[in-house]
């Protein structure tokens, strides 16, 4: 009722004001029709152009300056490097293109304002002009698709060579959980209907398929460095989309199907909390914990870098919050941690 209030009051101001500009242009005096712009007006226009020229180049190099630090650290993954290449020269691409004709087209604009008496000279067409504007774009974008598309196929070529660990993530609002393959490094079959909350069978495992018992269930996602991972994602209510940003990999988790998305991690936990980059924004994040800290607000403990899992797909009141600790390892420790887990066998309540 309040935001119809405060809407109706809004239309009834705009209309007053509407109408008193109505009022005050028929009060003035007109000695020649203003619709027409004149040789100052253009000119007048022409210098703007230039003012939004420097605006937008003020504004470019203002943000690469300012949030440059805002950018995600080096690639953790094998995959990742040739996907920041990619995105690296497309960018670089963009920037160029657009940092000239940017230029041109404010140049022009002001150098061929209107002027009395001044008459513009055109070409109808120009075959070698057309040819030349279509060709470079055509291959430039053709150059950039056909290695996009290698790229891709190449990153999402799941297959299980080189024994990947197989892991499920399974996700629901507003949490994730993982899965292991166990001693046999295979997934029991699952599905939503054999949940049971009652005998702590969360994720639907099947209890008569054998490859089900020695399945780990865990609520942190311990990954050993330079080994392949497939995993196998799934969804129990709605879309979610498991992103790892730091591994540069990303892949939508559907109600009702299983998709697969691989990687191999590079850098452990511990390495990458000596990358330069890293320690920047860990400094700058505790810089602003300990303010908040000094003024007695939450979420003011200092900060440690740990690669993390998060929703990407807005998925409900509380997706801010799904997120998955991800702990890179070397393999004794991974070995020793997974070791230490309990199974699926060893969890799950026996059937009364
Ligand atoms: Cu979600």
């Amino acid at each position: 009722m309040t935001a119809l209030l405060t809407f109706t009051v809004l239309v009834l101001v705009a209309i007053a004001i509407w109408q008193m500009t109505k009022i005050f242009e028929l009060s003035q005096l007109k000695s020649e029709n203003t619709e027409i712009a004149t040789d100052s007006d253009n000119k007048y226009n022409g210098y703007l152009l230039f003012g939004f020229l420097i605006f937008i180049y003020g504004i470019t190099i203002f943000s690469f300056a300012k949030y440059s630090k805002m950018l995600l650290p080096e690639a953790s993954s094998a995959h990742g490097g040739e996907y920041d290449q990619l995105m690296w020269v497309s960018f670089a691409i963009i920037f160029f293109v657009q940092t000239i004709t940017q230029a041109l087209l404010h140049y022009f604009g002001y150098k061929y304002r209107g002027e009395k008496g001044k008459k513009a000279l055109f070409f109808a067409d120009n075959d070698r002009l057309e040819f030349i504007w279509t060709i470079i774009p055509v291959i430039v974008l053709a150059g950039l698709i056909l290695w996009g598309l290698y790229t891709w196929t190449n990153i999402m070529d799941v297959n299980d060579e080189d024994d990947p660990l197989i892991v499920e993530l399974y996700a629901q609002q507003f949490n994730w959980t993982a899965r292991y393959g166990g001693e046999d490094n295979v997934l029991g079959d699952a599905s939503v209907r054999l949940i049971d909350i009652d005998r702590a069978n969360v994720l639907g495992l099947d209890e008569s398929d054998p490859n089900a018992a020695d399945d780990v269930i865990t609520k942190e996602l311990h990954l050993p460095v330079g080994r392949k991972v497939n995993f196998m994602m799934r969804s129990q209510d709605v879309l979610h989309s498991a992103y790892m940003p730091h591994f540069r990999a990303q892949m939508n988790c559907v109600p009702g199907m299983i998709t697969q998305f691989s990687f191999t991690p590079t850098i452990t936990t511990e390495e990458m909390r000596l990358n330069p980059d890293v320690v920047d924004k860990v400094k700058r994040t505790n810089a602003i914990r300990a303010k908040r800290a000094a003024e007695g607000k939450p979420n003011s403990e200092p900060w440690e870098f740990d690669y993390i899992l998060l929703c990407n797909k807005i998925c409900g009141k509380s997706h801010y919050n799904m997120q998955m600790k991800i702990v890179v390892e070397t393999e004794e420790e991974y070995n020793k941690w997974i070791a230490e887990q309990t199974t699926f066998t060893q969890t799950v309540a026996p059937v009364e």
